[in-house]
């Protein structure tokens, strides 16, 4: 199985070898106990371009992957392809196969990464409509040739209708939106997103890329809380009947999701090097209180290394990725415990986990799709996503 060398998430493959060697004590965990239970690969397929969000259909049929379309010049500062990425249309076969409906599903994105599924309609948007993030610094041309024109980063949402491809709406997170107002600066990099059973929408910013514009643009990265009764006014650029809610948190948060057990939203970090996270990996819970006093709770973990996205089983269980491990793993908190690393069978190594997404069987067992982001690497569509199977007593073993 054929592998990367370079697969993280650096400003440059220098400062990353620099930096990796003095974080890998920290994030290789091994203190980390391994989960009892082991997750079966039971698919890779490398047809994509840098892929960093998974996410199922409403009704598990389809699977869409975000092609973020990183530039493949390991010489140049990482920067996403100014509408070079795109999103995978894929259906979901028995046991985990899938078939390619269509590669470029949606295309001329910049830097599209998480996604979430509307569970609940609005007047705008039908019930399964799915949202993604795009428009991400830092930017850069084919040939990995930075863009530092501040008018041309426009952060959004973009929401879609997932049989046709239409795009029924976006919701701008640029310099004259909302979001600026009340944070004191567009987003940066709109890593990922969740909604909450009610229907509220929430981002995170990771906060990477913004010094990349000439002058830098004033940045507080954090997770964001757009209530539902806001989502169709945002989206039509009018005024929102509720402010979007926002809890900075300065330690590059990466990836967002609500437990369908708590109704916490989890976030974590990913401590791109070279910067400097306190926390070196943390987890938080953040509740509505959270939101509406815009102050982060303490870590519930803190030590994990460098994380990327998550998601939860429709039980409570917590499963991440690791994006700067010797190797790279997969996370797992079951609900009410402690972070585990999962062992895979076949023990196949991950090339940079990212975003994940998990379908719930009918017998009660799981499909968690990985994909994976393989920063810097010079050839487009040959990029993976694996596949693995949690058996039913995943969440209790
Ligand atoms: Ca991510
Ligand atoms: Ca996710
Ligand atoms: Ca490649």
């Amino acid at each position: 199985m054929k592998r990367k060398t370079l697969t993280v998430f650096s400003i440059m493959a220098v400062l990353f070898l620099a930096t990796f060697l003095g974080y890998s004590a920290v994030s290789n965990g091994a203190e980390i106990p391994t989960y009892p239970i082991k997750g079966k690969v039971v698919n890779v397929l490398g047809i994509f371009d840098n892929p960093e969000g998974a996410l199922f259909s409403m009704d598990g049929q389809y699977l869409f992957i975000s092609n973020s379309a990183l530039h493949g010049h390991p010489d140049k500062p990482f920067g996403w392809v100014e509408g070079g990425g795109s999103i995978s249309k894929l259906e979901v076969g028995p046991g985990g196969s899938l078939k390619l409906i269509d590669r470029h599903f949606i295309k001329d994105l910049t830097g599209p990464l998480g996604m979430a599924v509307m569970n609940v309609g609005t007047n705008k948007f039908p019930r399964g409509t799915i949202f993604a993030t795009a428009g991400s610094a830092p930017m850069a041309l084919p040939d990995g040739t930075p863009i530092t024109e501040p008018e041309r980063h426009k952060p959004k949402i973009i929401a879609f209708d997932p049989g046709s491809g239409n795009i029924l709406g976006k919701i701008c997170l640029g310099a004259t939106s909302i979001f600026a107002k009340v944070s004191g600066g567009p987003l940066s990099l709109v890593n990922a997103l969740a909604f909450d059973k009610a229907g509220n929408l929430y981002i995170v910013d990771t906060g990477f890329g913004h010094d990349t514009y000439k002058p830098a643009f004033r940045y507080v990265g954090g997770t964001w809380k757009i209530p539902v009764e806001s989502i169709d006014a945002l989206a039509e650029g009018k005024p929102a009947p509720s402010r979007p809610q926002f809890v900075p948190n300065p330690s590059w948060p990466d990836g967002v999701e609500v437990s369908p057990i708590t109704g916490e939203v989890w976030i974590n970090t990913v401590m791109p090097p070279p910067l400097e996270d306190p926390y070196k990996g943390g987890m938080w819970a953040l509740r509505a209180a959270d939101f509406e006093k815009g102050v982060q709770p303490p870590p519930l973990f803190t030590g994990l290394g460098r994380l990327d996205g998550l998601d939860f089983t429709v039980r409570g269980t917590c499963i991440q990725t690791e994006i700067g491990g010797t190797p790279n793993s997969v996370v797992v908190v079951p609900l009410g415990g402690r972070p585990h690393k999962l062992a895979l069978e076949p023990d196949v190594e991950l090339a940079g986990p990212a975003d994940v997404d998990i379908k719930t069987l009918a017998d009660g067992s799981y499909l968690l799709v990985v994909p994976e982001l393989t920063a810097l690497d010079p050839t487009p569509w040959d990029d993976e996503i694996t596949v693995i199977w949690l058996p039913a007593n995943f969440d209790s073993p």
